[in-house]
């Protein structure tokens, strides 16, 4: 190990021992963990979205800042790890033709680069659970309730409350309707085989199971149209389990929920 007091350690040694810990641990390392601190608590969306779904629904949202959060912190990670490699690269490089002095371990850097990436582990870890709390939250109340069930090769969806049925058939795919604004309790079943019940825009997939129930809450924040497919390769016509989905303002649900009362429809 290389001891700073050890006689044998020479001047230049001991001089680049001390240059390289005092640039790495009080502002690389604490920097670094400050972004990635900051960037998963931060909220704001004038930081880029690196190509993911803004999410329209506040589960979405949550996960889609989650997600900004971890790709600055990966970038912080990556940003300090170059600028150590080049600083080494630079400082230490080849000279002259004489064998540097060779030394053996270095404990306090050793016990850094194990616990920084702890650290940056535990912080990933417990901004991954609240938000997968927020997700996974199921209300004991919901403005409503709908049933989708998946079928080899297709959906339906099941308004319990007006006994209303959209369901795939011949070349029309489902649509699922929804309120801006309020929380739809989702049960997800499967008939026959595993499919993933996946809405891009919602940053949201979840497998449909069958002889299991996913339950699930949307909370959706802007009305438009999404796309919906399977994300489980189900059989032969996988790829034609296509579905949208339809945010609509509340009033609009209802009245669309007036009308579709006890009907089946594709
Ligand atoms: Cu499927």
């Amino acid at each position: 190990m290389l001891n700073p007091q050890d006689p044998e350690v020479d001047g230049e040694m001991k001089q680049g021992h001390k240059k390289f810990t005092s640039l790495v641990r009080p502002r690389g390392v604490t920097s670094a963990l400050a972004v990635a601190t900051a960037a998963l608590g931060l909220s704001s969306c004038t930081i880029p979205t690196f190509g993911a779904f803004k999410g329209a629904t506040t589960q979405g949202q949550s996960t889609f800042h989650l997600f900004q959060g971890f790709a600055l912190a990966s970038i912080a990670v990556g940003g300090v790890t170059f600028l150590l490699l080049f600083y080494v690269m630079f400082r230490f490089r080849k000279k002259d033709e004489s064998i540097p002095k060779q030394t053996h371990s270095n404990v306090p850097i050793e016990i850094m680069y194990t616990v920084i990436p702890i650290i940056i582990v535990v912080i990933l870890f417990f901004f991954t659970v609240r938000v997968e709390n927020k997700v996974v939250a199921v209300s004991p109340s919901p403005n409503q309730r709908v049933t989708v069930t998946a079928f080899q090769w297709g959906w339906k969806f099941y308004y319990p409350a007006t006994n209303t049925t959209v369901i795939a058939s011949g070349n029309t795919y489902p649509q699922l309707v929804l309120p801006q604004g309020e929380t739809t309790t989702v049960t997800l079943v499967s008939k026959d085989v595993v499919h993933g019940f996946y809405i891009p825009a919602f940053n949201f997939s979840r497998y449909a199971l069958p002889g299991f129930t996913n339950r699930f809450d949307f909370n959706p924040t802007t009305t438009g149209t999404f796309i919906g497919r399977c994300s489980q390769l189900c059989g032969l016509y996988h790829s034609e389990m296509l579905f949208s989905v339809k945010v609509i303002s509340p009033a609009a649900f209802s009245s669309w929920t007036a009308s579709q009362a006890g009907k089946v429809t594709a």
